[in-house]
């Protein structure tokens, strides 16, 4: 994962924005986070340290990489592109939006945003009816349950509407494909290899988790379970619970207090959701817990706790890049709607400057599009990613 690189993708993704802004293009952002919706254009909705990252690669990336993206990602002009995330109000939930309508706009698409009020499926269930009756082209979701939105991503299919998800998926009847962060397998070892590692190889640890219905949670724990029940290497650390925070800081801060108070002994907590983490890093830094802390967090949120002394409650923890992971969701959905791939396994395509990536089998019978390997934050590298995502 190169920061330099992100920085061009990015200022060509959001150079191509702008450049098809002042075209005869007409690509609008319509976001809906509860019952008012907004349309505003994509150079006016980017973070601002994005359009600073763009602004300050501008120079390199120039015009031409702009319309090389654009060219590669395909077009998507005259289509409507919908993703539909876990919840509002989740800075993990906004870098993948952003990643998402950047990719589509600069192919000149319009991009609709559906950002439910909680992590519940029939909040999503609601947005994808109102999906279908706007009559989108694509939507790709981020799931809050893995069977529960079936019947809705079902009448969308049948209604011609391109369905795939990334982050957290749907069953394999639900969907094209699933744009997946990193291999299920991949983060539960290095998950649980941090969980050894910190506690020196023996005593309790906990899991802080977000929803207890979450896909993607539920498949990374599971996967930290049956390595640690595989491996005799494992068998001296005592999983004592997994608490759910439901992705609510609140909610996560009293988990993670109830934790420190239940078990007097705990050595580890994992967070592998960037809300729980940031959450019960606070709690044990403030507390002066000696209680340490791992897992997925955002280098933004999780800098002032990332060391490697008594002073910092989190030694290091991994993510990968949620903007790439909204873009490759874009370029996927663009990818589906135009019929370059139709989700089964060895179809391949360009996701712009990312690169090309194939469609693999899943291990649930459907198919999947791996990002790559998650990435470690710790004290030598957390400055240089804090102001990225
Ligand atoms: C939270 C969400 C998301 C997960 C990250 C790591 O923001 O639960 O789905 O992928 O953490």
């Amino acid at each position: 994962m190169k920061k330099k690189v992100i920085s061009i993708m990015l200022s060509a993704v959001m150079a191509a924005a702008l450049l098809a802004g002042c075209g005869s293009s007409s690509s609008t952002t319509t976001t809906d986070t509860s019952s008012s919706e907004t349309e505003t254009a994509a150079e006016e909705t980017a973070s601002e340290e994005t359009t600073e990252a763009a602004a300050e690669a501008a120079s390199e990336a120039g015009e031409e990489a702009a319309s090389d993206a654009v060219a590669a990602s395909g077009d998507a002009t005259g289509k409507t592109f919908a993703i539909v995330v876990k919840s509002a109000g989740n800075p993990y939930n906004e870098k993948e939006i952003e990643g998402f309508q950047a990719v589509i706009e600069a192919a000149g698409g319009t991009c609709v945003v559906k950002e439910p009020e909680a992590a519940t499926a029939d909040a999503q269930v609601s947005a994808i009816q109102s999906l279908i009756s706007q009559g989108v082209d694509s939507i790709s979701i981020a799931a809050n349950d893995e069977n529960a939105l079936q019947s809705a991503l079902q009448e969308a299919m049948d209604a011609g509407i391109q369905v795939s998800c990334f982050d957290s998926k749907v069953n394999a009847s639900s969907r094209a494909t699933f744009v997946n962060q990193a291999g299920t397998q991949e983060i539960g070892q290095t998950l649980m290899d941090a969980v050894y590692d910190i506690t020196g190889g023996s005593g309790q640890w906990a899991i802080l988790s977000a929803t207890s219905q979450a896909t993607n949670q539920n498949a990374w724990i599971d996967a930290m379970k049956s390595i640690a029940a595989s491996d005799e290497k494992y068998a001296d650390l005592e999983l004592v619970e997994v608490a759910y925070g439901d992705d609510e800081p609140q909610k996560s801060t009293d988990q993670t207090q109830a934790l420190l108070s239940n078990y007097p002994d705990l050595k580890v907590i994992c967070a592998p959701t960037t809300v729980g983490i940031a959450a019960a890093a606070k709690v044990l830094q403030d507390q002066g817990s000696s209680v340490k802390l791992t897992g997925l967090g955002l280098p933004s949120e999780m800098a002032e706790y990332i060391g490697d002394d008594d002073a910092h409650s989190c030694p290091y923890m991994y993510l990968w890049n949620p903007i790439d992971l909204g873009q490759l969701a874009a370029y996927t959905s663009i990818a589906l709607v135009n019929g370059d791939i139709t989700g089964t396994a060895g179809d391949s395509f360009t996701a712009g400057d990312m690169g090309d990536y194939t469609v693999v089998e899943a291990d649930d019978g459907g198919t999947e599009i791996i990002l790559g390997a998650p990435f470690r934050f710790d004290s030598s590298n957390i400055d240089e990613w804090k102001d990225i995502y």
